[in-house]
């Protein structure tokens, strides 16, 4: 569901993702987002929690920059950055988490739910895996159509378990439809390593359908959006899908609720050694001298703008806790439960 134009900054900044400038721009949104976020979950401001995209920035940013504007997306739990790198503006998607009217969906979505169609973004979902099915129903859709778009299914290494992605497989190879199938790998389905519950690992996965599949290192931005272009040109020029793993790593625990428990699943040395691969010094490196601390301070303005934006932004009235949930005309029978 996308709500009408409102007010509110756009996302990716003048640059968009067409250059180094413009890609080291939208890693340290997300990154920045996220940091603002966590301290709202802290605060309370934010109900619920929210699964941090931290370290895992360069897959959303390599895939997106790869992408044309008519082509879509599906995300998942861990969706803002992939939202935010789609060009979501960060002061609705900040109210959408806050559960504001001002959010991108009213604040009906949340952080799990964040939708933006006019973007091509199908929606962030709650369930594991689900966004597989909806990409190669938006892949089927435009071929029937007769348009070019690919569509994008994000998705993490624990969705390879679930029936239904291995059932998109099957479907977008048979039917050769523009889909790209993106498995962020990184190592773990919640405390589940990834090395004792995937049998035959991610590109095998892809390999047993025919579709051809290639792994790359997830923590390296312009790495992801290389091999991200090459399966967009095939799939948009008849070729059938794709599959991209991006080697990555989650800085931060599975969920906020994470800190309140004691759970040792991961070294300090393992965060560590990932932490010094981290995707933000490394795109800072191609750039020329000083300006990322430039972008750095846009980027600030710009998100205390979001964070001003989101807080003053209106609750929902709990009198309209019923609408939008039927479309237009549909309502619910007279005397039926609610
Ligand atoms: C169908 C389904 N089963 C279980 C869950 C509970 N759950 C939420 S996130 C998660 C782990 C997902 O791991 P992965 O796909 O690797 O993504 P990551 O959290 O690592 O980004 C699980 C099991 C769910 N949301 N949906
Ligand atoms: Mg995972």
């Amino acid at each position: 569901m996308t709500g009408p134009a409102r007010p509110g900054s756009h996302g990716p900044g003048p640059d968009g993702l067409d250059s180094p400038a413009g890609r080291y721009r939208m890693l340290r949104l997300i990154r920045g987002f996220e940091e603002l976020a966590l301290d709202l979950v802290k605060s309370g401001e934010i109900a619920g929690g929210i699964h941090p995209y931290i370290g895992q920035e360069a897959v959303a940013v390599g895939v997106c920059a790869a992408l044309r504007p008519q082509d879509r997306i599906t995300s998942t739990h861990r969706g803002h950055g992939h939202v935010l790198a789609r060009g979501a503006a960060p002061d609705r998607l900040l109210a959408e988490l806050l559960g504001r009217t001002g959010g991108l969906n009213r604040g009906r979505g949340g952080s799990m739910h964040a939708a933006d169609f006019s973007l091509g973004i199908l929606g962030a979902n709650g369930m594991v895996g689900a966004g597989g099915p909806i990409a190669v129903g938006a892949a089927w859709s435009a071929r029937q159509a007769d348009e070019d778009r690919v569509a994008v299914a994000f998705f993490g290494d624990g969705a390879l378990n679930q029936g239904v992605l291995l059932e998109s497989f099957n479907l977008a190879a048979m039917w050769r439809l523009p889909v790209l199938f993106v498995c962020e790998n990184n190592g773990y389905a919640t405390t589940l390593p990834a090395a004792t519950s995937v049998a035959g690992g991610a590109t095998g996965r892809a390999a047993a359908f025919g579709i051809p599949a290639v792994e790359v290192d997830g923590m390296d931005t312009e790495a992801v959006r290389a091999a991200a272009a090459e399966a967009v040109e095939r799939a948009s020029s008849g070729g059938g899908p794709g599959f991209v793993e991006c080697r990555t790593y989650r800085f931060e625990g599975h969920h906020t609720m994470e800190r309140l428990m004691k759970l040792h699943y991961r070294t300090p040395q393992e965060i560590a050694d990932w932490r010094s691969l981290d995707p933000l010094p490394r795109a800072a490196a191609l750039l020329p001298p000083g300006l990322a601390a430039q972008l750095d301070a846009s980027v600030a303005e710009q998100l205390d703008a979001a964070r001003e934006f989101a807080l003053a932004s209106e609750q929902p009235d709990p009198a309209g806790a019923l609408d939008h949930l039927y479309a237009d005309g549909l309502r619910p029978r007279a005397g039926a439960r609610t």
